[in-house]
């Protein structure tokens, strides 16, 4: 009998506040998946005259997204505060108190680029514990500042041909699919397992020129196919929507760049840590694969600030692995 995601959150052991903000957070999911696909039919596409604090442009839809997800997880008991990509500060809910509670922080519609031209786009989050004070204080963007490895659920929606929720609470990766007829989560996949090997990688190989040396040569390598140093034939896959291009590495394997490169040397990547890499690197993790952000596993990066950007290389472990010993290698005394 299949199960509902409901069921599976009953089940799961999880603490009960955390059921209710993912309950909360998915009803808002929904809600986003009826605004994608309605598109041009209602009046929430184009663009808006604002820019997010990232300096890009916002979307309507990215504007409704973030408001959706406030609305709908405000409720959630002992959620604290709310951190998003489409907000400078983060977003204080209740104070924090001897009881603790949880973070969210989301981009809550990722990809929007992309919202013109009909391809896949998704909402990515992550959930953190909120310290306990002795005495009620207001949240602080430094509580939110914990490494990706605190992280208590992390997931994505991605709204494609299906709208398909990917999430883990540190115990595998589940996989449910939202049926339009029942407005049921459906769990269509045990637990998603990333193959150790492929043969696909996922990068915008046109920034190629910028590229850190070990990236450069990690790439050629696959280029160069079953005559190169790899002895096997790659394909490439480019969707410029990272759920979408996640989404395929965690149903059938591959690796994901989006890496340094010399456009911005001051900017570690374009991808943001808090909202963006740690829950992709919390779920490629439990499903047996890496994320590895230049430097070290992602999930063990420090964070300094809500939107700091990071380097992005996850996906099957033996390829991450290999990346790992391209930037140690680049390292070593010539
Ligand atoms: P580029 C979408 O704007 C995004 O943040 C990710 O979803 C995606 O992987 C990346 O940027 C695409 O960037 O430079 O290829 O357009």
């Amino acid at each position: 009998m299949t199960v509902t995601l409901g069921q599976y959150l009953a089940q799961s052991g999880a603490d009960p506040s955390l059921v209710d903000l993912l309950l909360a957070l998915t009803g808002g999911c929904e809600r986003i998946s009826a605004a994608v696909r309605r598109g041009a039919a209602g009046d929430i596409m184009g663009a808006l005259e604002s820019e997010n604090v990232q300096g890009e442009v916002q979307k309507k839809l990215d504007v409704i997204s973030n408001e959706i997800l406030l609305e709908a997880c405000a409720p959630a008991a002992r959620l604290v505060a709310i951190g998003s990509e489409e907000m400078e500060g983060i977003h204080p809910v209740r104070k924090l108190g001897p009881d603790g509670g949880f973070f969210l922080l989301f981009d809550p519609l990722d990809g929007s680029s992309n919202i013109e031209v009909n391809v896949s786009i998704g909402t990515i989050f992550s959930i953190l514990p909120a310290p306990t004070s002795a005495s009620e204080r207001e949240p602080i963007e430094a509580d939110f500042l914990q490494p990706g490895r605190n992280q208590v659920a992390a997931g994505y929606v991605v709204y494609g041909p299906q709208t398909t929720l990917v999430l883990t609470l540190r115990a595998g990766v589940r996989v449910f699919t939202l049926d339009p007829v029942t407005a049921q989560w459906l769990e269509v996949n045990e637990a998603a397992a990333i193959p150790p090997e492929t043969k696909e990688f996922a990068i915008n190989a046109s920034n190629m020129r910028h590229w850190a040396a070990p990236v450069r040569q990690y790439v050629e390598d696959c280029l160069a196919g079953e005559t190169g140093p790899r002895g096997k034939n790659f394909n490439m896959r480019w969707v410029a929507s990272m759920v979408a291009d996640v989404h395929r590495i965690m149903m059938r394997g591959g690796v994901f760049l989006y890496p340094w490169d010399a456009r911005e040397p001051n900017r570690a990547g374009k991808l943001r840590l808090m909202y963006e890499a740690n829950p992709m690197a919390l779920l490629v993790e439990q499903a047996g694969g890496a994320s590895f952000d230049g430097f070290g596993p992602t999930l063990d990066a420090k964070p300094v600030s809500l939107h700091q950007r990071v380097s992005v290389m996850l996906g099957s472990k033996a390829e991450v692995d290999r990346l790992q010993r391209l930037h140690a290698d680049a390292l070593q005394p010539a």
